[in-house]
Parts: C-alpha cells; structure tokens; sequence
C-alpha cells in the first residue's frame, strides 16, 4: 500500500513538472519571434481592398519597407452622397500590409502636402507605445519613419490616433495588417480584404449631395451608414467578390468602428475555419462571427454550390437599411446533393392575418424656462464642456495644434467679435482664418450642444487664458442662432 502511495506521489510531481516545463517553453517562443535572424530588405506589396498582396509562403523574415500615404479626399458614400474621407494610402480601409513572424517592419508615413490636418498611425501589431503612433504623428507636407518587429501572428487593425481620435477612425483612417506565423498559413483558392465602419452625416442615410461628418451622432453611436469597404455598394453587383464551386475561399474582415461590432455572416455559407478576433485560435464551423470595433477576423470556407452569397452584418437593419451588404457571386455547376433548390410551390391561406401598425412616435415639445447662473457657476459648468467637448482640438490650456487647430488663448479673432464666435460653436467653421497672425484653413464641425452650454462653455472661454473676459448670455446665444 505504501509502495503504491509513494509512486502515485512521484507520477504527480513528474506531471506537474513537465506542465511547468511546458509553459516555460510557450514564454520562450515569443522570445525568440523577436529574435528571429532577418535576412535581406524587400519593399511591401501594399493593396487597395477587396485584394490583398501575395502570400508570404515559406519566405525568410526580412526587412520590410512599407510607404504609406495619408490622403484626404473627396468620395462616394452612396449613389448621390458625397463624403470627404481621410485615408491611407487613398481608399477605405486603407492599404492592405502583409507581413511575417520576425520580419522588421520599417514604416514611413507621408501626410500629403494638401492635406488638412496631422495624422498618425497606431497599428495593433506593434508591441510599442501608442502602436506606433507617438513615433508617427506627422503635419502636412511631412513624412516620419519608424520600425517594429512583428513577434505575434495575426490579423490586426490599424488606425490614426490623432486627436479627435474618433473622428479620424469616423472618417476612414482604418486598415489591416496580417503577420503571418512561420511558414505562412494554409494555402486557399481565394483571398479577399473586407473591413466594415460606421458613418456619420450631418444629413439623414439618402440625403443627396456632398455630406460632412457629424460629431453628435458620432457620440450617440447612431450611424447612418454602416458599410463594407467604405460606401454603399463597394462589395455589390460589378464589384461583388468571386468565387468558383470548389473553391477555398478566404476572407479578412476586420471592424474599423468607430463604434459598432460587426456580427459578420454570410448568408448560405458556414465558415469552416475561423481564426477568432484574428489569433491563433481557430474555430470550426461558426455561423456568424463577432468582430469587435477595432479588430479583426479570418475566415474561410469551401464553395460547394453557385449562386450569389450575401455578406452582412447580422445586426440586420444595418445590412439592408445602412448599407453593411456585400456579395461573393460562386460561379460553377449545381450540387444537388447539397442543395435542391425549390421542388414543389403551392398556396397556402391560413385563416386570420393581422395588419401590423408602427407606434406613434410624434415628439412631444419640451418647453424649458431661461434661467442665468452666476459668473462663476457659468465659468465652473463651461469647464466640464470644454474639457469634454473642446479640448481635443484646441488642447487644455486653449493654446490649439500648431497648423491644425487655433489657439482660444489671447485669440484676437475671438476676443473681437463674440457673435461670430458663438456661431461657430453653434455651426460648424470651415475656410481660412487668421488667428494671432497665423492662418488656419480647416474644418470645425458644429458642436451639439444646448444653448446653456454655448453660453457656458464660451463664457468659460472668455474668462479664462488672457481672454476679454465677457459673460455670453443664453439670450445671445438664442439671438445668433
Ligand atoms: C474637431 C476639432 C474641434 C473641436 C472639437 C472644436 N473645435 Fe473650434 N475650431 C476647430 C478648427 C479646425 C477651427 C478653425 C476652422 C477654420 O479653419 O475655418 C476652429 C475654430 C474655432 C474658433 C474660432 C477661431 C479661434 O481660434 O478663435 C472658436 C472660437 C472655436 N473654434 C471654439 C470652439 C469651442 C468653444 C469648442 C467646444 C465647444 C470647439 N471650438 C470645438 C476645431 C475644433
Ligand atoms: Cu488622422
């Protein structure tokens, strides 16, 4: 009985030993990811979507030298809708970056001479600061370099992170960047770059003509498009994405948000393989696949019968109301062994049927009474909208962004006409300006706020950092507006 204890104990800590060893050795291959021997330099195939660049196959890692440029330009959101996208490398998402475990990436990012506005990149593969973009926040008509080593496999997002952070993300400064494990992953028939956002118009989803972003419905997260590949359309008819019976398809989808999670399907299809959130770890047979803003999926699936396969996102009034619909059209013969299609059609009266109604939604009129705070309540609740509101672009002490964004502090366009200033808060500002000698010529998008907090958070303003110190009432902000 003895005997038997003992050895029972020793099979234990024999067990527990080699599970401790396991793990050590887990810890040691991330260790050597980032010590992997990089032989050569090659520049990156960069790809506008829905294509991606060749695989990496059985390559050596190297050094790799992607270039991308920042564009800001105007595009199509959807048929007679206008949007001013900011891109990388000129479409939405931007270029597509193909990479391996160990490679050396050395980045150069160029913000266009005409461009407005600074940017920076934050790529989601980098083990580093920011994901890069503390090293690359770059002004108009500038570049800057940075370098990474790729250590963790995967699909990953990347993004600008410049502030306002989210509307950068809003208007279309999102991509990926695959990093693949040693010896690339397995070899398929087809492979397509999809990624979905959430967008944000002054006007309603189908108001015509050229459309600019709106902060408001940003911050509520009430999009009027979600899309694939950045418009209405982009995966649809001409453009659908292809396929023959047979074949192996793969797809990357990733979610550029800025707000919304992607439950991506494709209707009439299962996904054989999924590398969920773009990891390692791969699931089987899924239906529909969660893809949370700011990451990313890979997907793939056997074709086995033609036809036209709808891509959505299965939170469904985005799909067919808002856009986020796209196609894979499957081209070959009938199987029909998997699917019969339609094999008898009769009419069928049940008894009843109800005609269903929409609740009313009439908006009942909310009356509110002007009440003025003191001064110094008016200067305490204007600093809480500023710092929520203001902040981002014009910095905390108002001294704004070199070239981006105006200074409020000593500004002496502000302090010489208040009604004007009040209308930009309530309107929006785009055009030149001069601020204290220096010129701006960029977009300030209309500010959703009551008129207690314009009256608040500019009198804040005001009173504060050397300003004329004037109180702006609600009745002046009533008067401008
Ligand atoms: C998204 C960034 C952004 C936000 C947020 C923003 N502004 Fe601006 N603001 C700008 C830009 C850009 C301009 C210059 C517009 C132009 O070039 O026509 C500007 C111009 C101004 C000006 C006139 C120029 C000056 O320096 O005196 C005032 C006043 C102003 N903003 C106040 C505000 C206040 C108050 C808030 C918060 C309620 C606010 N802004 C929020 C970007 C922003
Ligand atoms: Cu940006």
């Amino acid at each position: 009985m003895k005997l038997l204890k003992t050895v029972c104990l020793l099979l234990i800590a024999s067990l527990l030993l080699t599970s401790c060893k396991k793990e050590e050795k887990k810890e040691l291959a991330v260790v050597d990811n980032a010590n992997i021997y990089i032989k050569g330099t090659m520049d990156a195939e960069l790809t506008a979507p829905p294509f991606v660049p060749a695989p990496v196959g059985n390559r050596t890692a190297k050094k790799l030298l992607v270039n991308m440029e920042i564009l800001e330009k105007e595009g199509t959101m959807a048929d007679g809708v206008q949007y001013v996208y900011w891109t990388f490398g000129g479409s939405v998402p931007g270029s597509f970056i193909r990479t391996r475990v160990g490679d050396l990436v050395e980045f150069t990012l160029s913000n266009h001479p005409d461009n407005k506005l600074p940017h920076n990149i934050d790529l989601h593969a980098v083990n580093g600061p920011g994901g890069g973009a503390e090293s690359s926040f770059v002004a108009p008509g500038h570049k800057k370099t940075f370098s990474f080593k790729t250590v963790n496999p995967g699909l990953y997002v990347y993004h600008c992170a410049t502030a306002p952070v989210g509307m950068h993300i809003a208007n279309g400064m999102y991509g990926l960047i695959l990093v693949e494990p040693e010896g690339g992953l397995p070899k398929v028939d087809k492979e397509y770059y999809i990624m979905q956002g959430d967008f944000y118009t002054k006007g309603a989803n189908g108001d015509k003509g050229l459309q600019s972003f709106d902060m408001g419905k940003a911050i509520k997260e009430d999009a009027d498009y979600v899309v694939f590949n950045g418009k209405v359309g982009a995966l649809t008819g001409d453009n659908a994405i292809t396929a023959n019976v047979g074949e192996t398809v793969r797809l990357f989808v990733g979610n550029g948000g800025p707000n919304l999670t992607s439950s991506f399907h494709v209707i009439g299809e299962i996904f054989d393989n999924v590398h969920i959130e773009g990891g390692t770890t791969i699931l089987k047979d899924i239906q529909t696949t969660s893809i949370p803003s700011g990451g990313a999926a890979i997907v793939d699936f056997k074709v086995d019968v033609p036809g036209t396969f709808i891509l959505v996102d299965h939170a469904i009034f985005r799909a067919f109301n808002k856009g986020a619909l796209g196609m894979l059209k499957v081209s070959g013969k009938e199987n029909k062994k998997l699917y019969s299609g339609i094999k008898q059609e009769g009419i069928y009266l049940p008894e009843g049927g109800t005609i269903q109604t929409m609740p009313d939604t009439k908006k009942k009129e909310v009356v509110t009474k002007i009440v003025e705070k003191s001064l110094a309540q008016k200067i305490k609740d204007g600093k809480q909208v500023y710092m929520k509101t203001c902040f981002a672009c014009h910095q905390a002490e108002g001294q704004g962004i070199p070239n981006a964004f105006p200074p409020l502090a000593k500004s002496d366009y502000l302090n010489a006409d208040v009604k004007r200033a009040i209308g930009i808060v309530l309107n929006g500002k785009t055009g030149e300006i001069t601020v204290n000698g220096k010129k701006y010529n960029s977009v300030m998008t209309k500010q959703t706020l009551t008129e207690e907090e314009i009256s608040d958070v500019l009198t804040y303003v005001y009173n504060s950092w050397g300003n004329n110190k004037t109180n702006v009432t609600i009745e002046m902000v009533k008067k401008v507006k």
